[in-house]
């Protein structure tokens, strides 16, 4: 696809700074390098992929607006696989802001927000899956979700898709050649396409098997805290944020609302929320509060289930360990106040719990056990770790797109199975393709583009 018009926009973020970049993209780059730029020597020659030292001089041919590096990428071995021109000058906004005013009267028109990745991409220069790991890797918050984001842009997710779909289109292949024959007795050669429908099978459920995992490093991991009053939950909410967040007082019912605080344990982004303590609520404003708690619970990717090991358990205990038992695989118990002496056995825990549940002793107040509930909570995330490099999914886009794939690919089996005409195989197998293809971008709707690249910043 070749756009006609000329983009341009500043690439470093907003504010001062050493150096700033402008990036100009499509076919007016070269020109306005040529009338924009005064190089330092003589021999500019304007040859791709060089860096050329002068003064970008503004209209009046005699005003230098700053001293620059200009480089100029000819097409098609650049980003966008357009003529691009970068201007490398110092990072003074309103420098930045007086050379773009400058660029937009020679003709270019300012950037929306991710058209430069989306020109590179309509021009084939990375698929879908590598634009989207240029945003992520862009917005990583933590290490492992930058190396996900590299490894994605380095074309880890859409090779993996690519060999599903190769496996799938042989599958298709074999399907023509049952049609070809129609009732008559097949060739040698020609065979069930069974075998490769199991393997895409196998291949799609272990892609999406690395959802959650993998989103745990990109988004976060939400841990939120629940007990009765007083048990400590916002102690342990300061404590492992290491500052004074949340009220801590020795009355029941003191925290009322949700308190969010994010922490980083390991590399792994944590977002920690303290609640209201569980109990018949006093008032109207508890009552809320606690319909608050019960609400988050659903969202929270651990649930931290907190006791007081220094007082009795009582019904209020009993009642959240049963109400959460569903959750059983999201749950940690944290039985705090190690510092005083115990009033129960752990072992009262197994006549509610099962034996799934993670019990763990710590003292938000003396801070004994922390490290072991950090590892735990950063454990939980590390599980079945993949190797470096290999694809993952973290993008709820790319979940959908392969259950739809999985969807179609089991119907398709199930079609073979039941004896069904090939042509019936043949249409679930297109759909299953063509869901594959929604991942890459080899199918996809212009809305959907739009929506893919608005999230990226402008520049990018
Ligand atoms: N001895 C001891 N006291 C604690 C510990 N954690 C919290 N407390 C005390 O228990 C009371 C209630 O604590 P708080 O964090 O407000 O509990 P919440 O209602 O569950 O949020 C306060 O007086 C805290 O100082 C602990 O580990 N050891
Ligand atoms: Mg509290």
């Amino acid at each position: 696809m070749t756009h006609t018009d000329t983009i341009a926009a500043i690439a470093t973020p907003c504010g001062t700074g050493g150096v700033g970049m402008i990036r100009v993209s499509g076919p007016l780059a070269p020109e306005i390098g040529k009338r924009l730029f005064r190089p330092a020597h003589r021999e500019c020659d304007w040859q791709s992929h060089r860096l050329y030292h002068g003064d970008i001089v503004a209209a009046d041919g005699i005003t230098v607006l700053d001293e620059a590096l200009v480089t100029l990428m000819r097409k098609p071995h650049s980003f966008t696989g357009e003529d691009v021109l970068e201007i490398s000058c110092h990072g003074n906004p309103l420098i930045l802001e007086s050379i773009l005013e400058q660029l937009t009267d020679l003709g270019c028109r300012p950037a929306r927000p991710g058209e430069f990745t989306q020109r590179a991409f309509l021009n084939g220069r990375m698929d879908l899956s590598q634009a989207e790991a240029l945003a992520a890797l862009v917005s990583a918050q933590s290490e492992k979700a930058l190396r996900i984001g590299l490894a994605q842009l380095k074309g880890s997710l859409g090779q993996r898709v690519g060999q599903l779909r190769e496996v799938l289109i042989e599958a298709a292949a074999m399907l023509e050649a049952l049609i070809d024959f129609g009732d008559d007795v097949l060739p040698g050669d020609a065979r069930l396409p069974d075998g490769r429908l199991d393997e895409a099978i196998a291949g799609i459920e272990n892609l999406l098997s690395t959802y959650r995992q993998a989103k745990l490093f990109t988004a976060g991991l939400e841990v939120i805290i629940i007990g009765k009053p007083n048990v400590g939950k916002s102690s342990l909410l300061n404590a492992l944020a290491g500052k004074k967040k949340a009220i801590v007082t020795d009355i029941p019912g003191t925290t009322r609302d949700l308190i969010t605080e994010a922490v980083s344990l390991d590399g792994l982004s944590v977002r920690l929320t303290d609640t209201a303590g569980l109990r018949e609520p006093a008032d109207a404003i508890e009552k809320e509060g606690i319909g608050l708690v019960l609400e988050s619970i659903q969202q929270a990717d651990i649930i931290l289930i907190m006791l007081d090991g220094s007082k009795p358990l009582t019904s209020e205990d009993m009642h959240i360990l049963e109400q959460n038992k569903n959750y059983q695989d999201r749950i940690i118990i944290a039985v705090n106040k190690s510092d005083l002496p115990r009033a129960w056995d752990a072992h009262r825990l197994t006549e509610v719990s099962t034996g799934d549940m993670d019990v763990i002793s710590i003292s938000a107040k003396s801070g004994a056990g922390l490290d072991d509930l950090k590892k735990k909570l950063t454990g939980l995330a590390a599980t079945g770790d993949h190797a470096e490099g290999s694809a993952v999914i973290t993008q709820l886009r790319h979940k959908l797109s392969l259950e739809k794939a999985l969807a179609g690919v089991k119907a398709a089996s199930y079609c073979l199975e039941a004896g069904q005409s090939p042509e019936f195989t043949a249409f679930e197998l297109r759909c299953a393709i063509d869901a594959l293809d929604e991942i890459t971008g080899k199918i996809i709707h212009d809305d959907v583009l739009d929506k893919i690249f608005s999230t990226f910043c402008i520049g990018k």
